[in-house]
């Protein structure tokens, strides 16, 4: 099954990097395929016909026929469908209470955060490329991450451990960690989010992280 699979990603894409770590804890290997978001690549007629938005991830299933089944987009339900159809480490609790809560903290940074900052969204806030523009960029993105982390604190802290829920990897830490990056991308400190901080300094210790991370996928 994984030998016709292919992810369209970018190695510093916060959204890619939450496929690629489930990708590697669930052992699967795929096929790699890297759209720059900074040359135009991602906004081509080729990739928009894989993804409308022209957004990364895109996974792509090399046997399907059918063209209207053949791409799947969103990171989430690509990692759902891992999930569901792979063996490997669970990436969500048993129970549906706690599976909803880890699916909370999840959409706290891929529906709260991370598009407010996006890079499209950046560009429409402040499209030159001049100093000034980098400045606005950056001090609009900072508002939205740091809003971001300080919920997820507040939402996680109870019933996190060495994880953002108890002591395994789960869909929620997928998302924040790639998120934590792109703070420190954006010289956001995680001195105010103690919770998210232990759970960052856990997540380096993984296995999964380091085949996963974008340094790894530079191109
Ligand atoms: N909710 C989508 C978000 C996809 C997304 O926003 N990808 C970003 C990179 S992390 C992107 O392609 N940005 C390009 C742009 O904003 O033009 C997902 O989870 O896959």
């Amino acid at each position: 099954m994984s030998d016709s699979l292919r992810l369209y990603h970018y190695w510093r894409s916060t959204s890619s990097w939450r496929v690629r770590w489930a990708l590697a804890l669930k052992g699967i290997s795929v096929e790699y395929v890297h759209v720059s978001l900074l040359d135009g690549e991602s906004e081509s007629e080729a990739h928009r016909a894989r993804n409308p938005f022209g957004y990364v991830p895109v996974l792509e299933f090399l046997g399907e026929k059918n063209p209207e089944r053949r791409y799947l987009v969103e990171s989430l339900p690509i990692i759902e469908f891992l999930e569901e159809t792979m063996p490997g480490a669970p990436l969500l609790p048993k129970e549906p209470r706690d599976r909803a809560h880890v699916r909370s903290l999840a959409e706290a940074i891929n529906a709260g955060t991370q598009p407010v900052q996006n890079l499209s969204v950046q560009i429409e806030l402040a499209p030159d490329t001049d100093p000034a523009h980098a400045a606005k960029r950056k001090a609009w993105a900072q508002i939205w991450i740091r809003r971001g982390l300080a919920a997820y604190e507040t939402l996680a802290k109870a019933r996190s451990g060495k994880f953002s829920f108890g002591d395994s990897l789960t869909l929620a830490d997928l998302c924040l960690i790639p998120q934590v990056y792109n703070a420190a991308r954006n010289d956001v400190a995680l001195t105010e989010y103690p919770t998210i901080s232990r759970i960052y300094a856990n997540a380096l210790e993984t296995e999964s992280y380091r085949a996963s991370e974008p340094e790894r996928f530079k191109p």
